[in-house]
């Protein structure tokens, strides 16, 4: 859902919205005409209906996983982690806890005895090659800020979503060092239940501030655990681009924020608390359940490379925009993406 800027009324967007605008300045960008629409939450109905699901199973599923997300929020408070008791994964700077692992194993085993026929892709258990289907999924981090948690800093969030035809129509995120509770189900707007029990609308500011450019914004980008090779130039150089003066030929942005966790980072897009979050390198279950709070905050979700207007779940490359005036979201990708000149992230 979005806010449109004349009435203030709630709009409920397809994924047609998103459509690629014309005159792109990048080469590669696809033309509407030749995109294949996603589908609408008509649509959606239809998709849904094959797999004997309903708009009112969305809720309830919403509801369960809200159930499991305080749960999960219960074990990371009675967990004592440190960095001495957490194991590497890639390297010292991927992490993983014992308790990562017992909070996987807890959604998982709620989820299939409440869902059995709904499939599971979890960070903890992944195994190289495995794909997400069109097939009702569940898609679980079950410590997102894994580095944060183990250092006692408190944005650190259990990432829960479910999949249709691998978009993503329920999202949950829960942060319970804050109490911050995000949820969202396809067509039915997001929201944020803070630890006084308040519900808001996303965003926040229920009329969008204007997005004229990217001088002026508050952008997300986090630095992951790969510290060398050309990905880790782009990330570098491109932060250094983001921040330096525009007659340098920066953007002069506001500033840089490396919350240290993506789904969180979508949550602060979606609320309207960050304008932008550039990431290249994290992976589904970091992103699924903010993108669908995002899109429902009148967000919209490019690649974090230049022309795709339309990126993929699992391709690892995302541009997350705050929900403001549909012009000005697409003129900040289109500015952000000519920054890049010819570097692409690349997975
Ligand atoms: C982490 C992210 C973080 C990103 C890392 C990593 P984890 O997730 O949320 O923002 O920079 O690459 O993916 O490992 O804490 O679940």
């Amino acid at each position: 859902m979005r806010t449109d800027m004349r009435s203030g009324q709630k709009q409920y967007l397809s994924f047609r919205d998103f459509d690629s605008p014309d005159g792109s300045d990048v080469s590669t960008a696809p033309t509407p005409d030749t995109m294949t629409p996603n589908p609408t939450p008509n649509d959606l109905k239809v998709i849904l209906a094959k797999y004997l699901m309903s708009e009112k199973t969305l809720r309830e599923i919403r509801d369960s996983l809200v159930d499991i997300a305080r749960n999960a929020g219960q074990m990371m408070i009675n967990a004592d982690p440190s960095v001495c008791t957490s194991d590497t994964k890639k390297n010292t700077s991927d992490r993983v806890t014992e308790t990562d692992k017992a909070i996987e194993k807890m959604v998982h085993s709620r989820l299939q005895s409440a869902y059995p026929n709904i499939d599971f892709l979890g960070e903890e258990t992944f195994k190289v090659g495995q794909k997400l289907s069109d097939k009702p999924t569940f898609v679980c981090d079950p410590i997102d800020g894994t580095l944060n948690f183990i250092h006692g800093f408190p944005n650190t969030a259990v990432s829960l979503a479910l999949t249709v035809a691998k978009k993503p129509v329920v999202g949950v995120i829960y942060n319970p060092f804050r109490g911050d509770l995000y949820t969202a189900v396809k067509g039915q707007g997001a929201y944020l239940t803070t630890a006084s029990g308040r519900t808001h609308n996303l965003p926040i500011r229920s009329t969008p501030a204007a997005l004229p450019s990217l001088n002026g914004c508050l952008v997300a980008l986090e630095w992951g655990s790969e510290r060398q090779g050309p990905n880790w130039d782009l990330r570098t150089s491109m932060s250094q681009t983001l921040l330096s003066s525009r007659s340098t030929g920066g953007a002069m942005v506001h500033s840089i924020r490396s919350s240290g966790s993506a789904a969180l980072d979508f949550c602060y897009v979606a609320a309207g608390q960050m304008d932008l979050f550039w990431e290249g390198g994290c992976w589904i279950w970091d992103v699924c359940a903010g993108w669908c709070i995002l899109e429902e905050a009148g967000g919209m979700v490019a690649s974090a490379n230049p022309g795709d207007w339309r990126p993929e779940l699992e391709g690892r490359c995302y541009l997350a925009v705050r929900g403001a005036m549909r012009e000005e979201q697409e003129s900040v990708v289109r500015e952000l993406w000519g920054l890049m000149g010819k570097r692409r992230f690349v997975f």
